[in-house]
């Protein structure tokens, strides 16, 4: 036969595709990363903090990881084979009669990979497509077993794994994470007694309230039919127009147009099960619940205006911030808190616990928090996983149970049902990040992708062939709360869903006047986008029942006059609540202060180093993620001739990617600033989004030339524009900090901004 190599041309340049060359790494494909050598010629001590980490996963206590192990593949030091293992010679050429001739239909390689890259789409979630998640567990704090038989409360330190994903509801799979929307918390507890997924938000309360209802509000909200416009985007006639028919959405509108539907991560934001659920305890006796987490990092948000720039100056922001937390060790953590009532409880309540659109007051019942999740390793293969993972509202374990919300009642199919397109049959759950950590045994065979190879000629129960196995738990296995119920089969809904307003104005009230204004400003903002006037109309009147500021501030902002209000839809007496501080975002600034935070430390050439290194390893020192950012990438000349890193440029880092800015000390390095309007431009709009500003030395130009007052509005100082000398670097730093863990300085805005 012919020898290989002389079938091959001889083409000395392509040397690496063919023979020996071709069958080890290439060199380089090793090669040190760019960062690390830059490490050791800089001259300056200050390099990017290993804050964004090195991309190895974290291998820390997690017991997710283990099982998981079975089907990771890792391809180092392999050789590249075909979906049948055989070893591929060739990875660049389909095999050909002739150099110039048609390609054999024989090359079985070549129709293997076409064919697989053909069908690499699976379709996305027809809601929450857009979506990042992670690994980590639940730690329960006490046990829980006089309430709940489900064991994953049974004693105090019992940790169960977690898989959690986060995701906004309206944009398609590629769509950017900070647009104004809900955010979904869904958390797959791997509990010793199988899977419990609880399928929340990141608000206590929904659009509608039966299942009925679904699709057509997320028809509405979804790009329009006809031309598949707006992305990710509530702010748009079909919306307004669903909404506005359908008061009961007011209370979620409210929410949905707060600051809580513009996270600044999804680190930092609560999430809700929204429905009440039951907990029954192994007695059988059972409570009504309503769940809650918190964060441990308090919950923040975007201001709007940052939002929209976010999205296009970094479309993944929460993606990577979650990621890069994860990576850097900094592991998000959140309290789970049970609201438990019983059942008489909740009937004298003026409203229905079965209604989603209803929160149970914090005051009404509070909050008893009952156990930590923390999110500690990123994901391996993004579509195995976060793609993957499918979570259902009917995957429950004994001790947890649903009500008859008939929100939830209509999920408990709708969850099963998607994943038979979306992943391709009935046996997704066979797919390693859905299946539970604890066996499966029924008679539910067969379908597309089984993996598993049951034995013996059983697939019947009851049998005497098989022993009666696998067999009934009876009393052990999970059985349904024995409710009674005498009724009617009806359509309709019970009374107390109709009152639409009472509790919309009790979150109103509850804000600050900073989020007032802002929810305002939402409402003008999507009701501006809107272009039949009548749909604005008819929010408004929905807007006049919830109160006459927040009526007259949107209506103010639309130019138009206040119409009646909507008629009302019941007639009982509507409850007065009190105001519930709780529902407040600045109400939890949380427990970890600056950690995490991103600061931007401007620099140009003669930049003052000594205003700089204290202050960086400080923040460092803090847990906070400081960045040397300059008008250019590679170095600056300090004012005493020394190199100094730049870590990011002011056009790939613009100001809307940090929380604080630090003006770097030195005359020339601060002029050179005033003759960069990006540097301008970061400047004002840090200031605009009421972000902490520390300036230092010489800033002072800075801040005239970009048109900024240091004082607030009524003349008294801004709390977070902290100007310090060289002698008050450590009191000035001091001052940013508290003023960074305050978020913001929301007391400085003004609409319409002045800078
Ligand atoms: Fe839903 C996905 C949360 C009402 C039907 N929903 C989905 C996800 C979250 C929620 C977080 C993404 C899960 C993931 O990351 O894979 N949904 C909620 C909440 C609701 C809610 C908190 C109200 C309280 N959903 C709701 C209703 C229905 C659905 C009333 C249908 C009757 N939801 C779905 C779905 C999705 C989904 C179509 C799309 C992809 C999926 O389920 O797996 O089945």
């Amino acid at each position: 036969g012919k020898k290989l190599a002389a079938a091959i041309p001889a083409n000395e340049n392509k040397a690496n595709e063919y023979g020996e060359a071709a069958r080890c790494p290439y060199t380089g494909a090793t090669a040190e990363p760019a960062s690390a050598s830059a490490t050791a010629s800089t001259s300056s001590e200050i390099i990017a903090s290993e804050k964004v980490g090195s991309g190895e996963p974290i291998i820390g206590e997690n017991p997710t990881v283990a099982p998981l192990d079975r089907v990771r593949v890792d391809a180092s030091d392999q050789v590249l084979t075909t979906n049948q293992g055989v070893a591929v010679a060739d990875n660049q050429h389909s095999l050909k009669i002739g150099l110039r001739g048609p390609t054999a239909m024989e090359d079985f390689i070549l129709r293997e990979k076409l064919t697989h890259f053909d069908h690499e789409r699976i379709p996305e979630r027809v809601v929450h497509a857009r979506g990042s998640a992670a690994h980590g567990y639940f730690e329960t704090y006490e046990s829980l077993t006089d309430i709940t038989r489900a064991n994953l409360f049974s004693e105090a330190g019992k940790r169960t794994p977690v898989f959690v994903r986060f995701s906004t509801v309206a944009g398609e799979r590629g769509s950017a994470d900070t647009v104004r929307d809900v955010r979904g918390f869904a958390v797959k507890f791997y509990t010793d007694e199988g899977n419990w997924d609880l399928v929340g938000n990141n608000i206590p309360v929904f659009f509608i309230q039966d299942a009925m209802k679904f699709p057509d509000v997320v028809h509405a909200v979804k790009p329009e039919p006809h031309h598949a416009m707006p992305q990710a985007s509530s702010a748009h006639d079909t919306f307004w127009d669903f909404v506005s028919l359908t008061p009961e959405s007011t209370h979620m509108l409210l929410w949905q147009m707060s600051d809580r539907a513009i996270p600044r991560s999804y680190r930092t934001m609560q999430g809700f099960g929204v429905h009440t659920f039951r907990l029954v305890n192994a007695a059988g006796e059972s409570v009504f619940c309503k769940f809650h987490w918190t964060p441990l990092a308090g919950t923040h948000s975007l201001v709007w205006d940052e939002a929209v720039k976010i999205s296009g100056a970094d479309p993944d922001f929460h993606r990577r911030d979650l990621w890069e937390a994860i990576e850097a060790g900094e592991f998000p953590e959140w309290e789970l808190g049970l609201q438990l009532f019983t059942e008489e409880q909740a009937n004298s309540f003026p409203f229905d616990v079965l209604d989603p659109t209803k929160i149970v007051p914090e005051e009404l019942v509070p909050v008893t928090r009952v156990g930590k999740m923390t999110l500690n390793r990123n994901p391996d293969n993004f579509f195995a996983e976060t793609e993957q993972v499918a979570f259902c509202t009917a995957h429950i374990v004994p001790g947890i149970d649903f009500t008859n919300d008939p929100l939830l009642q209509g999920r408990i199919h709708s969850y099963l049902d998607t994943q038979l397109t979306r992943l391709g049959g009935p046996n997704f759950h066979e797919i390693p990040i859905n299946s539970p950590i604890v066996p499966v045994f029924n008679n539910q065979r067969d379908g597309f992708h089984r993996q598993a190879i049951h034995r013996g000629r059983v697939n019947y129960e009851p049998n005497s062939l098989a022993g009666g196995c696998p067999f009934q738990a009876g009393i052990a296995g999970f059985s349904s709360f024995p409710e009674t119920i005498t009724e009617d089969k009806v359509r309709g809904k019970p009374e107390l869903f109709a009152d639409h307003y009472s509790q919309a104005r009790l979150f109103w009230q509850s804000q600050s006047v900073a989020e007032q204004l802002h929810i305002i400003a939402a409402f003008r903002f999507e009701l501006s986008r809107v272009q039949f006037p009548a749909i604005r109309q008819r929010v408004l009147s929905l807007l006049v029942n919830v109160d006459p500021i927040l009526a007259e501030g949107v209506a103010d902002g639309l130019g138009i006059d206040l119409p009646a209000p909507a008629p009302l839809a019941t007639n009982l007496p509507t409850p007065n609540y009190e105001p519930s501080p709780a529902l407040s975002l600045l109400a939890r600034p949380g427990q970890t202060r600056i950690r995490t935070r991103r600061i931007a430390i401007l620099v140009g050439n003669g930049v003052d180093a000594e205003s700089i290194a204290p202050i960086y390893e400080d923040l460092l020192e803090d847990g906070a993620v400081p960045r040397i950012v300059g008008s250019r990438l590679g170095k600056v000349t300090t004012a005493d001739g020394k190199l100094l890193d730049v870590e990011i440029s002011l056009e790939a880092g613009p100001s809307v990617l940090y929380d604080a800015v630090v003006i770097a000390a030195g005359e020339s390095s601060v002029q050179a600033l005033t003759r960069d309007a990006h540097a301008l431009d970061f400047l004002r709009q840090q200031y605009r989004h009421c972000k902490p500003i520390l300036a230092l030395g010489a800033a002072d130009q800075l801040f005239a030339k970009a048109d900024i007052l240091k004082t607030l509005p009524d003349g008294t100082d801004d709390p977070a524009i902290i100007f310090a000398g060289m002698a008050e670097l450590t009191a000035g730093l001091e001052e940013f900090k508290n003023a960074l863990a305050n978020h913001r300085s929301f007391a400085r805005e003004m609409d319409p901004p002045i800078v």
